[in-house]
């Protein structure tokens, strides 16, 4: 506490005016402490009531009638309110932060970092629409012009998941309102007041009552209404793989329009460590990866594929970072790992790893501080060592790392990891860069990190998202992923008239 101000190591944040560096990352964020402080006190989580039938059908209703409205708005004015709700945002960094810690549990450098960039989403889509949803004049023969002009599509559904309950959230409604769609927005149960507050920062940057519903509530019933209602012009969707496909399935059952699916799920990611690795520089990504957050990202990694000839000496350097984690209260800038989401999830977590206490090599563990005690809901970090990469079935959405000692032929490992199914984020480590450059290539993977940690994407500079059971793309806060929420026109006119006819029969054709 106090005046001091603290430093986060934040590569986020990188747009708005004279945000940018010459590197496009490693930006230092200060963020005054007393602020965050006074914030995470007087922050009480309110309660949402949840959404009736009647209710979802009246809000499809409100926003179907209200897109005519919306995407009539010239798009930079539309993008002008986006960028407007970035800088309100930035400027209520402690608020949130307070509301994130409060109601998400996350540690204090995750909450400055979320706001930050749920901050970039804005400004990046807002930047990003203007540049490449403008009206084009394609080529054409004479006598004749083309038009190509995007616009909105509709109703999206956006259906958002707790671990970024503000920067996902964000992202997905903006994206969908600054390309001139109306947004029934669906929020996970775990954490609606983040959302609601998002949405209230919305309206006060200029989006319309009629083009951005909030509707609280279970998937099973609120989610599910929403994307069975005919007047669902499209799904933007980030959760389970599991839940995709059921959101898939309902797509294709219902009547009406076909619509699109975003959908970015889940991962088994791995790091894959050869010979020639930097032990040091392997163990900081490694702690980073699988244990920040809890790990409960998608981008976490879960695997790490270690050369046999180093791999001890890794283990021992990993079981003595793991050590030195501190679990705890995550408002307290001293701790690393904070409690998981909820009593369900603590329950899973910890049946995998009573399961693989019984059946895997335990090779370290973090313990919990006496302090730790009053705290519900923590998962020490934990590292077990598996026979073989397949040995690995599941996405354990916790602080769970698996080890896989590996020898011989190193692009054989990316096989049996592309094999896994997954493709959402990738490790490698080498000092060989041409090798680091084959395996990515070979990776079926959306993004690859090469020595260095693979979480926290930024946006514009690691466009994030994945293939085959990890997603559909294209990739969040990347230059594509605008145009998927977007429908296209072409507008082919006869300049000439009766003219042309006329021209086309003297040629002879
Ligand atoms: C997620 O965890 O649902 O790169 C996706 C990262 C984040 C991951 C977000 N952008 O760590």
């Amino acid at each position: 506490a106090g005046e001091h101000i603290e430093a986060f190591p934040l590569p986020h944040a990188l747009y708005g005016e004279g945000r940018r560096n010459s590197t496009g990352a490693d930006l230092t964020c200060l963020v005054q402490r007393r602020p965050l402080d006074e914030a995470i006190a007087k922050t009480h989580v309110p309660p949402v009531p949840e959404a009736s039938t009647a209710q979802i059908e009246l809000a499809m209703g409100t926003l179907h009638t209200g897109f005519e409205a919306w995407s009539a708005r010239p798009l930079a004015e539309r993008a002008a309110i986006i960028r407007k709700a970035g800088d309100l945002l930035d400027a209520r960094l402690a608020e949130f932060c307070g509301l994130l810690v409060k109601e998400a549990h996350k540690t204090l450098g995750d909450c400055v970092a979320e706001v930050r960039e749920a901050v970039d989403f804005c400004r990046y889509y807002a930047d990003q629409a203007e540049q490449r949803l403008a009206e084009q004049t394609l080529p054409g023969p004479t006598g004749e012009s083309n038009t190509l002009r995007l616009h909105g599509r509709g109703v999206f559904v956006c259906i958002s998941p707790w671990n970024f309950p503000l920067a996902i959230f964000a992202g997905q409604v903006v994206a969908a309102l600054v390309t001139g769609n109306t947004v029934a927005a669906k929020p996970a149960e775990q954490t609606p007041a983040v959302a609601q507050r998002m949405v209230e920062l919305l309206r006060e940057a200029g989006v319309p009552e009629d083009a951005l519903i909030l509707l609280h509530g279970p998937g099973e019933t609120v989610g599910a209404g929403l994307v069975a209602d005919a007047r669902t012009a499209g799904v933007c969707f980030t959760g389970s793989t599991q839940v995709a496909r059921l959101i898939n399935r309902a797509l294709a059952q219902k009547d009406g329009p076909i619509v699109p699916l975003i959908a970015e799920t889940g991962g088994l990611n791995a790091m894959l460590v050869d010979s020639t690795a930097l032990p040091e520089q392997v163990v900081d990504a490694v702690v980073q990866s699988a244990f920040r957050s809890a790990g409960q990202r998608c981008s976490a990694l879960r695997l790490l594929c270690v050369h046999e000839g180093i791999a001890d000496g890794v283990i021992e350097m990993i079981k003595g970072a793991m050590a030195e984690l501190s679990v705890g209260d995550p408002a307290l800038l001293a701790t690393d790992v904070g409690p998981v989401i909820d009593d369900e999830a603590f329950t899973g977590i910890s049946r995998h790893v009573e399961r693989l206490r019984r059946e895997a090599k335990l090779l370290g563990e973090t313990a919990l501080s006496a302090g730790s005690a009053a705290v519900p809901r923590l998962v020490a970090p934990i590292a077990f060592e598996l026979p073989r990469i397949s040995d690995l079935r599941q996405e354990i959405f916790g602080p769970v790392l698996h080890v896989v000692r590996w020898s011989g032929d190193v692009d054989a490992v990316v096989r049996e990891i592309n094999a896994l199914g997954y493709g959402l984020t990738f490790g490698i480590q080498t000092r060989i860069d041409s090798r680091a450059a084959r395996l990515a290539h070979q990776a079926r993977i959306g993004n690859v990190y090469v020595n260095r940690n693979m979480i926290g994407a930024v946006v514009g500079v690691q466009p994030f998202g994945g293939e085959g059971l990890s997603g559909t793309g294209p990739k969040a806060g990347g230059p594509h992923y605008l145009y998927r929420f977007c429908a296209e026109q072409t507008v082919t006119i006869n300049t000439a008239a009766a003219g042309g006819n006329a021209t086309l029969l003297a040629g002879g054709h």
